[in-house]
């Protein structure tokens, strides 16, 4: 009977863990995620789901349901019950907006991102390779999807210049309106796996899935305004599964796609030119950005190094160090603050 999950992901991994829990639970993908309820895919159709009381109260937010995840679930035609959520293999999360530290899981159980970006004013290098740190930390393959080809009259340059910076991904240049390009970039996805879109509002990520499910499944920008009910865009993250054998998950714009990383680290090892030159820097810790006898610095200089490729690095490296110190922070400050609360309770502060 679950053999009709595995179109939707589901396998063998999974199906082993379902000796642990009682038999009158059964598995299911969380499809959408709204305010106060889940639609669930399972064997026997769609669940529109609440969460058990254990899972609402006793739980971090990231680790309660989100749209990509495997759950089990107790039916009660035709509602149900969550009560567990499965082992995820992949999670991505951002910082949240406006707060130091902290993340917000977008989306989980996804294999690949198609990073969605506009050859009109949408086009932005440097957001691109900050996208690409995010999915490398968190083990998410990207392809990059250069679209709107049919309002650019240089095109081929932008995706020239892409392919140059980003070597090692895959790019293709698109249009999810006119259709180009679109055979080549679905002959490299697999069935069974699932594909997140990811991009600005406006990029086309609702137009692509549309194209690629041969009919209209999402809402677009310029189909709400026809409408004219004002904004009716994509609200929440969606699974689906299209024709070609693929999930994919369309979600709003994610404007800043903040790090959240544990280990600027992965910000180097994304500019692999920048890796392999490290390693001949003078200094074992070098910043790359003043030292003498720093490797890169000269790579620059003797232009053997794109000066626009180091200026990006310099730029994530720093948003990544401020990152981290931002967590550090917090820890330091919870730290003191326990210690506040410690002394107060021997009384060296007065009476708590
Ligand atoms: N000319 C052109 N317009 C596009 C293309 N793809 C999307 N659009 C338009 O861009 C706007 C935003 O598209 P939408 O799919 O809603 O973007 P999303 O916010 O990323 O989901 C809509 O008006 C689309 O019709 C394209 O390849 N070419
Ligand atoms: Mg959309
Ligand atoms: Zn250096």
């Amino acid at each position: 009977m679950i053999t009709s999950l595995y179109p939707f992901g589901w396998n063998a991994k999974l199906n082993q863990l379902l000796p642990n829990y009682p038999e009158e639970m059964i598995p299911g993908r969380i499809m959408t995620v709204h305010k106060t309820n889940y639609i669930v895919q399972t064997a026997s159709g769609e669940y529109t789901c609440e969460l058990a009381g254990q899972l609402q109260f006793n739980k971090l937010p990231e680790d309660l349901p989100h749209t990509g995840d495997w759950v089990l679930l107790l039916p009660y035609d035709p509602m149900g019950i969550i009560t567990e959520v499965l082992p995820r293999h992949t999670v991505l999360a951002r910082k949240y907006p406006g707060k130091t530290t902290g993340k917000q899981v977008l989306v989980t159980n996804v294999d690949m991102a198609i990073l969605v970006q506009g050859l009109d004013r949408d086009f932005n290098p440097a957001r691109l390779e900050r996208m690409l740190v995010g999915l490398k930390d968190a083990g998410i393959k990207p392809i990059i999807a250069l679209n709107k080809m049919d309002l650019s009259e240089e095109s081929a340059q932008q995706i020239h210049l892409i392919q140059e910076l980003l070597p090692d991904v895959a790019v293709y240049g698109i249009s999810a309106i006119t259709g180009e390009g679109l055979q080549e970039l679905e002959g490299t996805m697999e069935q069974g796996l699932t594909y997140v879109l990811l991009g600005t509002s406006g990029a086309g990520k609702s137009t692509l899935l549309n194209a690629l499910s041969h009919q209209m499944i999402q809402k677009t920008n310029a189909m709400s305004d026809t409408v004219g009910k004002g904004k009716h865009t994509t609200t929440n993250r969606e699974l689906f599964l299209l024709p070609n054998g693929c999930l994919m998950i369309d979600t709003p714009g994610v404007r800043e796609f903040a790090l959240a990383l544990d280990d600027t680290d992965a910000v180097a090892s994304t500019f692999s030119e920048i890796e392999r030159l490290a390693h001949q820097c003078r200094y074992h810790d070098c910043s790359h950005t003043s030292e003498a006898g720093c490797a890169v610095i000269e790579a620059v200089e003797n232009h053997e190094l794109d000066e626009s490729v180091y200026n990006s690095y310099l730029k994530l490296k720093r948003e990544a160090d401020h990152y981290a110190a931002s967590t550090l922070d917090k820890k330091r400050k919870s730290k003191d603050l326990s210690r506040l609360i410690k002394n107060m309770k021997k009384g060296k502060h007065g009476k708590l």
